[in-house]
């Protein structure tokens, strides 16, 4: 493999020099529109998608003036969602205390969110994945080399802690979301103006009155994306129906310049997916150092995911170039007192069975899940209507009565269930990974890497081994730049309201082993896999209680962690079955665990008592 991997890299050469050198001029762009075809603004100014708008029923389509197919004005669903990345190296520090190199991306949208921790989708942070009018801004600030949350933010006033490997409590106020790089195009705004002034044809006749027409400054980028990696990956997360325009900019691996790596993005198990947007290499694209290049998707199907580069993957995996990347389902957003069943109906393409709904509502080809429609379907209609309606999240949850995490937000769902049996009080991503240390080592210092011999002996969930998966906000690493970056981003503390329910996002993105992860008193519900509900074709729950699952490289599961014993009301933990008898019942508060069973798995290298293992507070 590795004889191949160099000739690989050997032909590279010969194209690099015959073809990319006359390209020249390096070529970062972002792109992140504020209205397409799918999601026209009829109102310009509006920003009618930088926001979600409640789902009513499916996306009917006409066909508008320019002869495209285009959605009926007043059933436009989803927003537009945009996120910029970088693809380069840096490093990450092990529980033990090492500081680990890895190939790998990091943020270049959401600086602000990632470095106040709000990583954690309970909390209903993108944390990257921003609507247009957050990312479509320009930094206020003068950008220096480094992570802006790190360097701005606390040169001008950021309070808190930048202790290498301490997950700390930072709380810098840098406050710039957007997309780091993003400016003006003065050369544009003053030919136009030139132009304008003379009479003459403008030279840049599309370029909005604010300028910004994806054009930026390459060297912010550099600054901040060079040794901006992050394990895991920037997270991606959005909604059924929205579509999402993800740049990816190469900006090299400094600590290698010998390699002229090319990276992508690869949307794994994604549905639909796009050949040349799937960042398969040799049947699609890849970028080259110095290029930018927008992936482009819709997002019909709600599920969980993962995603990572494609390139000479069991390398480029097992270095840290993974991440997580999950769809929210379209019943979120139903208004309250809608019918679950009935949203599922409409989704699906099946006519309404309620009473005052209209039996003629059209069918939006790309959500019909009827099996005779889509056998692939992501969440069938359920076989009964069980009267299931949403609702919003209490104002308090818990033992304590403390504020309920998504207090006043409408229920969560991981899947369109149609009768709540996904719903969630909280939701953690979790990615179950593995490294190599000496991998990495000979990664770093221009070594033949042996991909027979790797042998993972640090256990990661997010990016972290215990103790540091319960360590709060995230986890900065000193580089060799000699400036402290945001490393691993994510803790795995996984907080439960006492009788509530933590829906838990598992994906497996190690190249050298299964993993698997067990509870002790509280049981895991699994609901989902591979991004599908687990469901028959006749609309029968499949789903099951477990306590311990295990997961290869490349699978995804969706495992609820539920606090009440004996669950008969989906939102509530009260009432009596009526079959059995047992009543339901909150479990007790306290701290549980979650963690491998696989004793090998439970270190950090050399270091007995860590590994792949995380905490859960019931409270
Ligand atoms: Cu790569």
């Amino acid at each position: 493999m590795l004889s191949s991997q160099l000739l690989c890299r050997g032909f590279a050469a010969v194209f690099f020099v015959l073809f990319a050198l006359p390209a020249g001029a390096q070529s970062f762009r972002v792109q992140c529109p504020t209205s397409t075809i799918t999601h026209p603004d009829n109102t310009p100014g509006q920003l009618v998608n930088s926001s979600e708008p409640a789902y009513s029923g499916p996306t009917a389509y006409t066909i508008n003036a320019q002869q495209f197919v285009t959605p009926m004005p007043g059933t436009v669903n989803g927003a537009i969602k945009c996120q910029q990345i970088s693809g380069g190296d840096g490093y990450a520090t092990m529980a033990d205390g090492t500081q680990t190199f890895m190939f790998s991306f990091g943020p270049l949208s959401g600086l602000a969110d990632i470095a106040a921790g709000k990583t954690d989708g309970s909390l209903g942070a993108n944390a990257g994945t921003e609507f247009p009018s957050v990312f479509n801004t320009v930094y206020g600030g003068t950008i220096t080399p480094g992570d802006p949350a790190t360097t701005d933010g606390a040169a001008s006033g950021g309070t808190g802690s930048y202790t290498p490997g301490n997950g700390g409590t930072a709380t810098p106020t840098f406050s710039y979301n957007g997309a780091i790089g993003l400016v003006p195009d003065a050369d544009c705004i003053a030919g136009n103006a030139a132009a304008t002034a003379a009479g003459t044809p403008l030279p840049c006749p599309q370029l909005p009155a604010n300028g910004l027409s994806g054009h930026v400054d390459p060297r912010q980028i550099m600054d901040v994306g060079v040794m901006n990696g992050n394990i895991p990956a920037p997270l991606m997360a959005f909604d059924e129906d929205d579509e999402f325009f993800l740049t990816l900019t190469n900006v090299g691996m400094i600590m290698r310049p010998d390699l002229f790596e090319q990276h992508t993005v690869h949307f794994h198990g994604y549905p639909n997916a796009s050949s040349f947007y799937d960042g398969v290499p040799d049947a699609s694209v890849a970028i080259n150092i110095g290029g930018s290049f927008t992936y482009y998707y819709l997002a019909p199907d709600a599920g969980t995911y993962f995603w990572h580069c494609h390139i000479t993957p069991p390398e480029h995996l097992q270095m840290g170039m993974v991440g997580q990347l999950y769809v929210r389902a379209r019943q979120n957003r139903a208004p309250p007192n809608t019918s679950l069943y009935l949203v599922s109906q409409l989704q699906n393409g099946v006519a309404p069975t309620q009473t005052g709904t209209s039996p003629t509502q059209p069918i939006d080809l790309r959500t019909a899940c009827t099996p005779s429609v889509d056998i692939l379907c992501s969440a069938v209609t359920p076989a009964v209507n069980n009267g299931a309606i949403q609702k919003t999240y209490p104002a308090t949850a818990g033992a304590n009565g403390a504020p309920h995490p998504n207090a006043g937000r409408p229920y969560m769902y991981a899947y369109n269930d149609g009768d709540g049996s996904t719903q969630y009080d909280v939701e953690y991503p979790v990615q179950m990974h593995g490294f190599d240390p000496n991998f990495h080592f000979v990664g770093m210092t221009f070594n033949p890497e042996a991909f027979v011999d790797m042998k993972d002996k640090y256990w990661l969930l997010n990016g972290r081994s215990y103790p540091d998966t319960v360590s709060p906000g995230p986890q900065l690493t000193e580089s060799s730049d000699g400036r402290v970056h945001y490393s691993q981003p994510m803790p795995t503390i996984i907080n439960i309201p006492q009788g509530g329910k933590a829906l838990l996002r598992l994906v497996n993105l190690s190249v050298s082993e299964y993993h698997t992860l067990g509870t002790l008193g509280i049981r895991m519900h699994v609901i989902g896999w591979n991004a599908k509900l687990l469901r028959d074709q006749e609309g029968n729950n499949t789903e099951y209680y477990a306590n311990s699952i295990t997961l290869g490289g490349g699978e995804s599961l969706d495992v609820i962690l539920d606090t009440c014993l004996n669950r008969v009301n989906f939102d509530s933990c009260t009432g009596t079955n009526t079959t059995t008898g047992l009543a339901a019942t909150p479990i007790p508060t306290g701290t549980y665990y979650l963690y491998s069973p696989n004793l090998d798995h439970l270190s950090n290298d050399a270091e007995n008592f860590g590994g792949e293992m995380t905490e859960i507070h019931v409270y």
